[in-house]
Formats: structure tokens, sequence, C-alpha cells
């Protein structure tokens, strides 16, 4: 059966090229493996059909012949296991890429969606300012980290694995609010990860529909 990935027919311009079935496209054109996208228009997501697949009513979900599964993360893991250009065969090697896709959604993309989605966005009361340096602080103390432990390699363990996709896109979430510029090793690593052909071919098909159904 071929793959079908959920993803929008077309979504406004500030989310284009962050709906987060980029994730998955990204894991399946480093794999090299074919697949078909799912178009849907924002009603059809929240439908009861649609949430027999994804509960949440939410991109992206994904669906092979085996499988049915939602959550990029879990999505991108499970073509982890079929792909050594996603993760190395070895135990001990596949277990440090689960380790970085995890920790990439889980240690640090909470503080950067905080940061970048603060409820009290203009706010001036102090302590909606006091709540903004908080979270910008939290986040520093995890990038800091994240740029030590990259140092001077190309990737988190060296090669490039499904844990460099999932931090990758996270960190790229980053740049607007001009935080990751604050950070020149992980913008360079960022910058490492979209330059990948994989990525540009991700982003394209992404793109493609987009353009393809904007409103007049
Ligand atoms: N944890 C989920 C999050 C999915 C998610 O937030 N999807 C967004 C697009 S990037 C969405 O569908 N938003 C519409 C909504 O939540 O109503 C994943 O990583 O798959």
């Amino acid at each position: 059966m071929t793959i079908e990935v959920a993803a929008f027919r077309y979504v406004p311009p500030f989310a284009q090229g962050y709906v987060r079935d980029l994730r998955v496209r990204w894991a399946l054109e480093e794999a090299g493996i074919p697949y078909e996208a799912k178009l849907l228009e924002m009603g059809e997501v929240k439908a009861p059909d649609y949430r027999r697949w994804q509960p949440f009513g939410q991109i992206p979900a994904y669906r092979d012949g085996d499988v049915e599964m939602f959550e990029s993360g879990a999505i991108v893991l499970h073509l982890a296991e079929q792909s050594e250009a996603l993760a190395p065969r070895d135990a001990a090697g596949r277990a440090r890429v689960t380790t970085w896709v995890l920790a990439a959604l889980n240690s640090i993309e909470p503080h950067s969606v905080a940061m970048i989605h603060p409820d009290d966005d203009d706010s001036q009361e102090p302590w909606a300012v006091a709540r903004r340096g908080r979270l910008e602080a939290e986040l520093t103390q995890r990038l800091d980290a994240l740029a030590g432990w990259l140092g001077h390699k190309d990737y988190l363990e060296g090669r490039f694995s499904a844990g460099d996709l999932m931090m990758g896109s996270v960190l790229r979430e980053l740049v607007d609010c001009g935080m990751l510029a604050r950070f020149p090793t992980l913008d360079a690593y960022r910058a490492r990860c979209e330059a990948r052909p994989a990525f540009i071919r991700a982003m394209e098909a992404q793109m493609k529909p987009f353009r393809e159904n904007a409103p007049a």
C-alpha cells in the first residue's frame, strides 16, 4: 500500500513551511520512501471521520500497509526503524536517535513554543513581563546546553539522523523571534539541516498545494 500522509490543502502564510507534516515528509525524503499526501481542509480535520485517524484533529497523520499513526515524533521514529539514512542499524546507535528525537520534542520544544506563543504576548503588566523573562531564561539555558553538546560536530551524534531532523525542525521555529541568532553554533546547525536536499524537497512538497489553493 502507498504510504499516506495527511496534510493541509492550504494554511495562511504565517504557518506555511511550519505545518508538522513537513517533519514526516522530510523523513520520507531522507529515507527515499515514496508517499502520497492526503490533502484536507481544516473542517475535514476536525470531523469525526478524520479523528478516528488523528484523535486531536491535527496534522499530520500517517498510514502504511501495516500501521496507522499520528504524532510527528512517533511517525519519524517509525520511519527511522526502516532506514539507515535516519538511524544507524545497531541498537546502541538507534537508542541515541530515539533519545534525541524525544529531547527535541520534550526538552526543547515546550520551551520554544512557550516563548513563541506566550499567552500574554504584548501585555506590559509586570507579571506578563516577568513571565516572558522567565520563559526566555529557561529556553536560553536549554539552548546553551544544546550548543555545548553540539560543539564543533556537524550533527548531534556526528552523522545525520532522525534526531537532527527533529531538533532542526524545532530550532527553525526560533528564527523569526531572533532567539536562534544568539546561538551561532545552533543557527549554523539549523541551516545545515535545512540545506539538505531531502528537506528542500519536503518543503517544496508542502508549499506546492498552498500555492495552488491560495485564495484569489
Ligand atoms: N504533537 C503533534 C502536534 C500537531 C500539531 O500541532 N499540528 C498543527 C499543525 S502544525 C495542527 O494541526 N493545528 C490545527 C489544530 O490544532 O487545530 C505532532 O507533533 O504531530
